[in-house]
């Protein structure tokens, strides 16, 4: 007996050992890392429970379901997992009607809770037997319930008498992609488009696959492969059939492959004179257009457009506007199912208005215009991604309109890939901004979910940040936001502390020594990156083009909403943007409540302060200081948080692998002193205008602002 035990104990620090020899490139398999389980309990627990899987019905998605829990349970728990027909100690997958009778009655009552492609996961006892049932209505309902079977294993959680039931809350849980046909992808930082459009569509990269897994995994069931600055030439036969290649790839984890569609496509690749909406012939050639993909991609999902916005042609190049087109293109979609994804990105130069007023003025009033295919695609805030800006105020002001979020995964404004910062704390932040259109509690989240009007279609988008490398997003941690934006797509109610948590276990370690302070590191990360970049409400002071580092300075491009000084506004009496009553009135757009708050200088929280406001240097902030020894201190303050970050990571050699701990640690070193370059370089050209000493407490810059401005970096990636 002793020895059997002595046996088993040996082999199973081989199979660790094997184990970590064998994966050197931890970074590439994400949070799918189904490292083996050191816990007894959950060993025991498991073998006590699991001894086959019983797979019900044939399609390629419950295919992909089995061997994703052969492959996890067996790389976890040490030893192959068979499929069996004995129902007794098993794992029973399946569609629920493809179920034997007896257990469809044992759960009847429970698949009435589950919406869409809701799962249950659950124990169920029966003649003495007992068995995990994971189910679902449809076949993808059941590849994401063994997904967080799995889950539960990696993270620890016992698989005793499990009753799980979860729906997504989203319709549309969608990865924009900003990839060019060239390979290049527009604000990529993590190497070149995975999409290689020249050997589609005969060579189906290992990648692809791989990538609608870590996808399916999380419960994305959307990816436009194109940039929203959209080439005509993806809508080419000899593209849709690259397109349809990787639909084909893509479609057993539950992926719909979209396209953007470039409004001058008929023009440019349809021979005609005109693309107005109107235009009996460009009706017609979007219909045969959608005709075209449909037949080769039956379950295509339709287009996103960006529309005269930076330049994009649109509408209104023919005097007409964003409904006509919207519809039109909807109407050629919606026989075969399809939506219309319409951003509403808009400002133009030609307006002298606030930007950040631009986009409400401009859609709000075609609420209720829209034909029921057409969803329409509103980023977070009212300027463009930046660090923190206020909750977009078209949320809630368009009742009759579904309106999808857009977030910004890639970190354009945020440090590129080199930063670490854990954008759940931010996307949750505006989820939970209460909008007020339909009282308290009129969230964003209910907005976007769709429940708060009813509507049929909801969605979420998120502008990815996967790109060639090795480890898919160019930080180790930058993972988390692909992961943590499916899981919010989800479920927009999520909390982020529990979305750090699940990655943290799934993807590096169990131990709570090290997950408890890297959690409250990642947690902290957005408050640091806004501190040493845009304190207090600033926004946009990136260096231009590019929008790598600071450059507050930059006065001379053509637009003036491009320029950083039109957005800080500092001058000899202060600081800040007034869109109070007493400036651009953008406060209006909001709801009275809201409005109140943020016009009302007592009231509106600092943290948006100089976004509402434009305020002299010593006005008084809640703590007492001026602004001027705040802001300067907040900058210190993002500084020191950097530092915290990365003597918590010194720490956690011993638990994560050589090279993931080598390249964090490299990364923190370069955010430290980018953090810092933000710092100097800020605080520099602001006391220019504010006269005053640094507070005590701050360091002091060893560069010139002459040597912050001279500045150039021509070959900044993501351009
Ligand atoms: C801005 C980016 C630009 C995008 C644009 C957009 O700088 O590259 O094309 O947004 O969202 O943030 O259309």
């Amino acid at each position: 007996m002793k020895h059997k035990k002595q046996h088993k104990n040996i082999f199973f620090c081989l199979f660790l050992l094997t184990y970590s020899l064998s994966n050197a490139q931890n970074d590439y398999k994400l949070w799918l890392q189904y490292s083996p389980i050191t816990s007894p309990e959950t060993v025991s627990n498991y073998h006590k429970n699991v001894q086959g899987i019983v797979k019900y019905g044939e399609s390629e998605t419950l295919q992909v379901a089995l061997n994703e829990m052969q492959t996890g349970l067996q790389s976890m728990l040490g030893n192959s997992i068979g499929l069996t027909t004995k129902k007794e100690n098993s794992i029973i997958i399946g569609t629920y009607s493809s179920l034997d009778k007896d257990f469809q009655n044992l759960i009847k009552s429970n698949l009435e809770k589950i919406q869409k492609d809701g799962y249950i996961i659950k124990t169920i006892t029966n003649n003495n037997t007992k068995n995990i049932l994971i189910t679902g209505k449809t076949d993808v309902a059941v590849l994401y319930g063994a997904f967080n079977f799995l889950k539960l294993i990696q993270t620890n959680k016992s698989i005793e008498n499990l009753n799980i039931i979860d729906s997504p809350k989203t319709d549309i849980r969608i990865l924009n992609h900003w990839d060019n046909l060239d390979g290049k992808v527009e604000r990529g930082y993590a190497g070149s488009s995975l999409w290689n459009w020249q050997k589609l569509p005969l060579f189906i990269e290992q990648r692809y696959i791989n990538y609608a897994r870590a996808n399916a995994s999380i419960g994305i069931n959307g990816t436009v492969l194109t940039n929203v600055n959209a080439n005509a030439l993806i809508l080419t036969p000899l593209y849709l059939e690259k397109v349809k290649a990787l639909a084909n790839a893509f479609r057993p984890y539950g992926i719909k492959v979209y396209l953007t569609a470039r409004f001058s496509a008929p023009i440019e690749i349809g021979g005609l004179k005109t693309a107005d909406p109107t235009d009996k012939d460009v009706i017609n050639w979007w219909k045969e257009k959608a005709k075209e993909i449909y037949n080769q991609i039956p379950d295509f999902g339709g287009f996103l457009v960006k529309a005269n916005s930076e330049g994009q042609p649109g509408p209104q190049n023919y005097g007409k506007n964003h409904v006509d087109g919207a519809n039109m293109l909807a109407d050629a979609v919606s026989p075969f199912g399809g939506v219309i994804m319409w951003r509403a990105f808009v400002y133009s130069e030609h307006d002298v208005d606030d930007r950040a007023k631009q986009a409400f003025s401009e859609f709000v009033p075609y609420d209720g215009r829209f034909r029921k295919n057409v969803i329409v695609q509103v980023k977070n805030g009212p300027i463009d991604f930046q660090p923190r800006e206020p909750f977009h105020p078209m949320f809630g002001a368009m009742p009759k309109t579904p309106l999808m979020m857009e977030f910004q995964i890639t970190q354009e404004y945020l440090g590129f890939s080199s930063h670490l910062v854990f954008l759940p704390k931010l996307y949750q932040e505006v989820l939970q901004s209460d909008t007020y259109s339909k009282g308290k509690g009129s969230t964003v989240a209910k907005i976007v979910d769709g429940t708060l009007e009813n509507h049929t279609i909801s969605g979420i988008a998120g502008v990815s940040n996967i790109g060639s490398d090795l480890n898919w997003t160019g930080h180790p941690f930058a993972q988390a936001n692909w992961y943590g934006f499916g899981r919010l797509a989800w479920n927009p109610n999520l909390d982020a502390e529990t979305i750090a948590e699940e990655w943290l276990r799934s993807t590096f370690s169990n131990d709570d020594n090290f997950v408890n302070p890297v959690k409250k590191m990642m947690i902290n990360s957005r408050e640091a990156v806004v501190n040493y970049m845009t304190p207090l409400g600033l926004h946009h002071i990136m260096a231009t083009n590019h929008h790598y580092g600071p450059g507050p300075w930059v006065n001379n491009l053509s637009r003036p909403e491009w320029n950083p000084v039109y957005y800080h506004k500092a001058d000899a009496n202060g600081i800040g943007f007034d869109r109070s009553k007493t400036g651009t009135k953008a406060t209006t757009q909001f709801f009275p409540e809201v409005e109140k708050k943020f016009d009302n200088l007592e009231t509106c929280p600092e943290k948006y302060l100089l976004w509402f406001h434009h305020v002299s240097w010593d006005y008084k902030l809640k703590n007492g200081n001026t602004l001027w020894d705040g802001l300067a201190l907040q900058y210190q303050q993002g500084v020191d948080d950097v530092k915290s970050m990365q003597t918590t990571w010194n720490k956690t050699e011993k638990y994560v692998d050589k090279e993931r701990f080598k390249e964090v640690q490299q990364l923190l070193e370069i955010q430290n002193q980018e953090a810092k370059w933000w710092r100097d370089a800020c605080l520099l050209y602001f006391q220019q205008y504010s006269k005053k000493q640094l507070p005590q407490g701050v360091e002091k810059p060893t560069k010139t602002l002459d040597y912050f401005e001279s500045l150039q970096f021509p070959f900044a990636p993501g351009i």
